[in-house]
């Protein structure tokens, strides 16, 4: 089924309309009010690179419901496939009967994710709760306990989860006490660290403190995002992950790769570890394998996965039977349409005219990113300033003019661009107008 969505921009109300606004009033009055949203306006429909709210007015997405719908939003594919499998069974609960599509699933991912050796899958429902079992099996099968995470990191927003993420504001900020035996090291952040500073010194860097301050044999796990999300889609260093990866080898420590945001296409390969040839052992996955529904895994080596005893991982809903059709039908979207491929093309397009904005426009310290998952670090002209107003601001100025665009950084003072991979090169041109005017008018 084709969606038939137009894949055009038209506002005709004020952003957000007056439905939206009704909408807004009954939700303050219902929902918590700790859960908020980027850009008030409801969804009443979408497609491909286009969200359609209950006032008629059709936004050009430019942030795939947070890296989600990476194969566009209701993929025909998808839709079908959720469609046949809901038709008939939602649920056995994997572990009472299971069922055919948990394994393809995991035969899938097995295949796809980086290295060639003996894998085994693990299906969850969200990000955080694949980090969470990625972390337990890495503990059991080292007998160790301590975690290596890193500045600027998200992992979620579960208790040991927000003990992962570094920012306190807004996900931390007194929800402690938090889970124990975590570590965080300086990342390579190149545009903040040192002159000259190379991936294999701030390899370094980390590792040296961690042996001082843990010391190697007590460390079970390395836990990193090869593209930092949250964060400020920081990309370390050449040379960063794999001193890392090869560090955790030599001393028998689990090499985990969040790769929640990151993979399945978005960076322009499978996943963003794959740039390096880094190989992880475990590796973390949400968001856009299932092209909207909630599906997570932990994918990794035989003998770790294998290392926890039979019912010591799962969980009610892991793995719904409705998710891996989702999940099947959106892996085989990436691979008819090539998304790698695409993602990449986005890259040609997107950079050279962010490159140019940050040139004329004197507010944008750096433009950075691969694929499809693009940011500008917005700082004060002429220095490495965090300038989170200024973000803020442009992101205001596009969501009234009809595109949906996000924020993210440690200060605040990121937008980031995560187009669906499917959106059309008019669409994207056009987002990409209304974000260079609404910078040039800062
Ligand atoms: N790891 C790398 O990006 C989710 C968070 C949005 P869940 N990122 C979006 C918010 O403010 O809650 C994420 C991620 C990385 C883990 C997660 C967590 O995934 O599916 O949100 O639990």
């Amino acid at each position: 089924m084709e969606h038939s969505i137009a894949q055009e921009r038209r506002l005709v109300t004020a952003i957000p309309g007056p439905k939206s606004l009704a909408l807004q009033a009954r939700r303050y009055a219902a929902v918590a009010a700790g859960v908020a949203s980027t850009l008030p306006v409801y969804a009443a429909d979408a497609g491909g690179g286009i969200i359609v709210d209950v006032d008629g007015n059709s936004l050009i997405d430019l942030g795939s419901g947070i890296a989600v719908t990476t194969v566009g939003n209701s993929a025909p594919r998808v839709v079908d496939a959720v469609r046949e499998a809901v038709g008939h069974f939602t649920h056995t609960c994997f572990m009472v009967t299971p069922y055919e599509g948990y394994v393809a699933v995991a035969e899938k991912l097995n295949a796809l994710t980086p290295g060639g050796h003996n894998k085994r899958t693990a299906l969850f429902n969200s990000g955080s709760e694949a980090v969470e079992n990625a972390v337990k099996i890495a503990r059991l099968a080292t007998r160790r306990s301590a975690i290596v995470v890193f500045d600027h990191a998200y992992h979620g927003r579960t208790n040991l989860t927000m003990a992962l993420t570094a920012k306190a504001m807004p996900y931390k900020k007194g929800f402690g006490p938090f889970a124990g035996e975590i570590y965080r090291m300086p990342m390579s952040y190149p545009f903040r660290d040192v002159e000259g500073m190379t991936g294999k010194d701030a390899a370094a860097r980390a590792i040296s403190m961690i042996e001082k301050q843990i010391g190697a044999e007590d460390v079970a796990a390395v836990l990193i995002e090869p593209v930092q999300g949250e964060g400020g889609f920081i990309v370390p260093a050449d040379g960063f992950l794999p001193a890392l990866s090869q560090w955790c080898t030599h001393n028998g420590v689990v090499f985990i790769a969040d790769e929640i945001q990151s993979g399945f296409c978005r960076t322009g390969s499978w996943f963003a570890c794959d740039h390096e040839g880094v190989v992880p052992d475990l590796v973390t996955i949400a968001k856009g394998v299932a092209g909207g529904l909630p599906l997570a895994a932990v994918t990794g080596r035989a003998e770790l996965m294998d290392a926890v005893h039979p019912g010591g991982l799962g969980g009610t809903y892991g793995g719904n039977p409705v998710a891996c059709a989702a999940a099947l039908a959106a892996i085989e979207t990436m691979q008819e349409l090539d998304l790698n491929a695409a993602a990449r093309r986005i890259e040609a397009t997107v950079m050279p005219r962010m490159l140019a904005l940050a040139e004329r426009t004197g507010s944008i310290g750096e433009v950075r990113g691969r694929g499809g998952m693009i940011a500008l670090e917005f700082t004060v002209a002429g220095s490495t300033e965090p300038d989170a107003a200024a973000a803020a601001s442009v992101a205001k100025a596009c969501h009234a003019e009809g595109v949906v665009i996000l924020t993210c950084g440690t200060y605040g003072n990121i937008i980031r661009l995560l187009p669906p991979l499917v959106i059309g090169a008019d669409l994207l041109s056009e987002g990409l107008d209304v974000l260079e005017a609404a910078v040039s008018a800062l």
